[in-house]
């Protein structure tokens, strides 16, 4: 513990994965819970029973002034935005509000590495996982991807560090979160409907570092115009990398990925037998080897986790070749920074389908990739008229109600050799529950074409 008591009358705001898990936790630890959400109880079927078995008492459907003034402290789900009223409120009277990561924090002292960006970070954290166990460590993976950290602190399992993906929203409810180690991989266009502004979304990412002192370490993307820009805002020891500057701490050179920390030590990882394809994953591959390093993971244990490592479903994932076609599901490609990473990453035509829950960003970042290989793009779902309006013109472009309507023109449109890739830059929630849900439903349309 780094010494935080648990209060009397906590509320948690929101009931979805992290709000459920750090409902328990509370109440293991003896604390007086309110939970409230503003879904309906028939909403969550039997979600909920172990909780309320476990004490704490639920107000759905609404959220309750009152519910937010009488509380000690307030622990609100990544996915609440803090503008809403009662929040405000609570703020100006002073209540403390956090987010689960901040609280669930507070409750270990292991050393941290804490790694975010636009783009990469599930593969990145799941790597420095991999080097960790690799050379005998037991590290907890989760935050943001998989299990929250307060589930991980009422499973009881053993683990001697904590490696957590940390989004922009995690970090925003953070007040004195500190990463011994912080990775901020990229930043680029994304949930401009919850942020005010760019900036204050690259405010919210830089955040990672703003806690740490010289002891702490700062892997930074050397080649990110916002993270080279603002490096002098960062308190902690900077280690950066990337694919050009022979200068950073970790580069690409004749087929290797070369890695020193001064004081730490180096390594040199061979690119040959690697799975994690792209210019991105060197990135990912470079940044999880600073930080493995940095904990003095030997190069061996770093080289046999990344040779083992075979990336992510929904994240560029071959599907399936239909007569001469290849179908790639990167349903998980839910801003426009993904989108251009893993256009980059084809040398031949593809056909791209985009669309679902807008998030109010600029689509014309993806007109220089979709120049060099785009045969066209399909536009599809609530955020279909908004793209087809920034990008017609400039290339081939068609408009559909859903992606089912978007997959049978691409595949209409297609010749052997070509790539049909769903990488949609947008949410799925307008038409799916998940980004999970919609690349699973592409796969069945590829599954339907047959043989
Ligand atoms: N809700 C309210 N009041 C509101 C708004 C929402 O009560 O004003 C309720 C909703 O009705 C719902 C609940 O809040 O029941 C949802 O909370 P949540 O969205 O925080 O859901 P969780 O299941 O707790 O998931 C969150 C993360 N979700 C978001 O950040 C949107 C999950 O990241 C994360 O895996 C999980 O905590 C565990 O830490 C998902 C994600 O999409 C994968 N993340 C974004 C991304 O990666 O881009 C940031």
């Amino acid at each position: 513990m780094r010494g935080e008591e648990t209060c009397e009358k906590t509320l948690v705001v929101g009931l979805g994965a992290s709000g459920r898990a750090v409902c328990a936790l509370l109440r293991s630890r003896g604390a007086k819970v309110t939970a409230t959400d503003l879904r309906s109880r028939s909403e969550f079927k039997d979600a909920l029973n172990s909780i309320e078995q476990a004490g704490c008492s639920l107000r759905l459907g609404s959220h309750l002034m009152e519910d937010f003034l009488d509380a000690d402290r307030i622990i609100v789900s990544p996915g609440v935005p803090l503008d809403i009223g009662p929040l405000k409120e609570a703020r100006s009277r002073g209540i403390e509000i956090v987010g689960e990561l901040e609280w669930s924090w507070r409750q270990v002292s292991l050393p941290v590495i804490a790694v975010t960006g636009t783009n990469g970070k599930t593969t990145t954290t799941a790597l420095i996982g991999q080097m960790l166990k690799q050379a005998g460590r037991h590290p907890f993976v989760g935050g943001n991807i998989g299990t929250p950290l307060s589930q991980w602190i009422l499973s009881g399992e053993h683990a001697d560090i904590l490696v957590l993906e940390l989004s922009s929203f995690q970090l925003d409810t953070a007040s004195t979160f500190r990463p011994d180690i912080g990775v901020l991989l990229n930043v680029t266009e994304d949930h401009l409907d919850r942020y005010e502004s760019f900036k204050a979304y690259t405010d919210s990412k830089l955040s990672i570092f703003r806690r740490q002192n010289s002891a702490n370490f700062a892997i930074i993307n050397g080649e990110d115009p916002i993270c080279s820009k603002r490096i002098e805002e960062i308190p902690g020891t900077v280690l950066s990398f990337s694919r050009s500057d022979s200068a950073a701490n970790a580069i690409v050179e004749g087929g290797a990925i070369k890695v020193a920390v001064p004081g730490k030590g180096k390594c040199e990882i061979s690119l040959e037998k690697i799975k994690l394809q792209g210019s991105h994953n060197r990135e990912n591959i470079m940044a999880a080897a600073l930080a493995a390093v940095c904990m003095e993971v030997p190069a061996g244990a770093i080289q046999a986790a990344v040779e083992g490592f075979g990336g992510f479903a929904h994240r560029v994932e071959w599907v399936r070749n239909w007569k001469g076609i290849d179908f790639y599901d990167d349903s998980k490609g839910t801003n426009v920074g993904a989108v251009v990473k893993a256009l980059e990453g084809f040398d031949r035509p593809v056909l791209l389908l985009l669309g679902g829950k807008d998030k109010l960003g600029a689509y014309e970042p993806l007109l220089a990739p979709l120049l060099a290989r785009g045969k066209g793009i399909f536009a599809f779902g609530e955020a279909g008229p908004r793209i087809y309006g920034q990008l017609c013109g400039k290339v081939p472009a068609g408009i559909y109600p859903d992606l089912g309507s978007a997959f049978r023109d691409a595949v209409r449109r297609a010749s052997p050799g070509d790539v049909v890739l769903l990488s949609p830059a947008c949410a799925s929630f307008d038409q799916y529950e998940s980004y999970a849900h919609r690349g699973d439903h592409f796969k069945k349309l590829v599954a339907e074409l047959g043989d």
